[in-house]
């Protein structure tokens, strides 16, 4: 045991072995003070909970698409969209090569009609169970450009409990990083299947031809945090 300096409280650290089974356990402490002279015997106990181990999944695309994670162009007309299955052009293999990695390469797609926004959908189905999931941090990185409007973007995630999309970051700088992180009521945000989705959309609609509304992305990372209930 340690002294606390310039204190009389002694600190003790325990790690309960790596097979415990997640549970609430008494921690019995038996302190004995040294020189026999003073003995003086406590016998405690602590409750002690050993938490079952956390798990840190990433979904993004450097392995490419398909089975667990999709990506669509290029532009609408609302924003955000009040459905969640727009744009649905599913990019191709070579414009999924280009969302691999934070390198600098974009997938850039530019509005074609008046009155369209710039936008990318991600979907992405999660394997954890959402009743043990206990954080979702988003990380995009791309551009939003728009000449003679603002430039930037916003990403948004869909909330199926309430049916319509939340922003979780905007800015307004040609090139972005925007960052959410997510820790309550992440049911709203998990479908049943498994179900997350999210959108980057660029920040003004194109209006006349020849002054398209752009958007860039780089990179998409998912994190979840996962912890398994006991
Ligand atoms: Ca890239």
């Amino acid at each position: 045991m340690q002294n606390i300096p310039g204190t009389d409280i002694y600190t003790t650290t325990t790690t309960a072995a790596s097979t415990t089974p997640p549970a609430t356990y008494d921690l019995w402490i038996n302190a004995t003070d040294n020189t026999p002279n003073k003995n003086s015997n406590t016998t405690v106990s602590i409750s002690l909970t050993i938490l079952p181990q956390e798990t840190i999944s990433t979904y993004n695309f450097s392995t490419g698409a398909g089975e667990d994670k999709w990506a669509f162009r290029k532009q609408h007309k609302k924003k955000p969209p009040a459905v969640n299955n727009v744009p649905n052009i599913e990019f191709t293999s070579s414009r999924y090569k280009k969302i691999m990695a934070d390198d600098g390469v974009m997938q850039i797609d530019r509005s074609t009609i008046r009155k369209r926004y710039a936008i990318h959908r991600f979907n992405f189905t999660m394997q954890e169970p959402e009743s043990g999931v206990t954080g979702i941090d988003v990380l995009w990185d791309g551009k939003g450009y728009k000449r003679f409007g603002r430039k930037g973007a916003a990403i948004y995630v869909w909330n199926f409990t309430d049916s319509c999309y939340e922003k979780l970051s905007s800015g307004t700088s040609t090139y972005l990083t925007l960052e959410a992180n997510i820790t309550d009521n992440i049911e709203d945000y998990i479908a049943d299947d498994g179900t997350f989705i999210i959108i980057a959309q660029q920040n003004t609609r194109q209006w006349w031809l020849g002054r398209p509304s752009r958007i860039g992305t780089d990179y998409i990372m998912v994190n979840v945090t996962y912890e398994p209930h006991f």
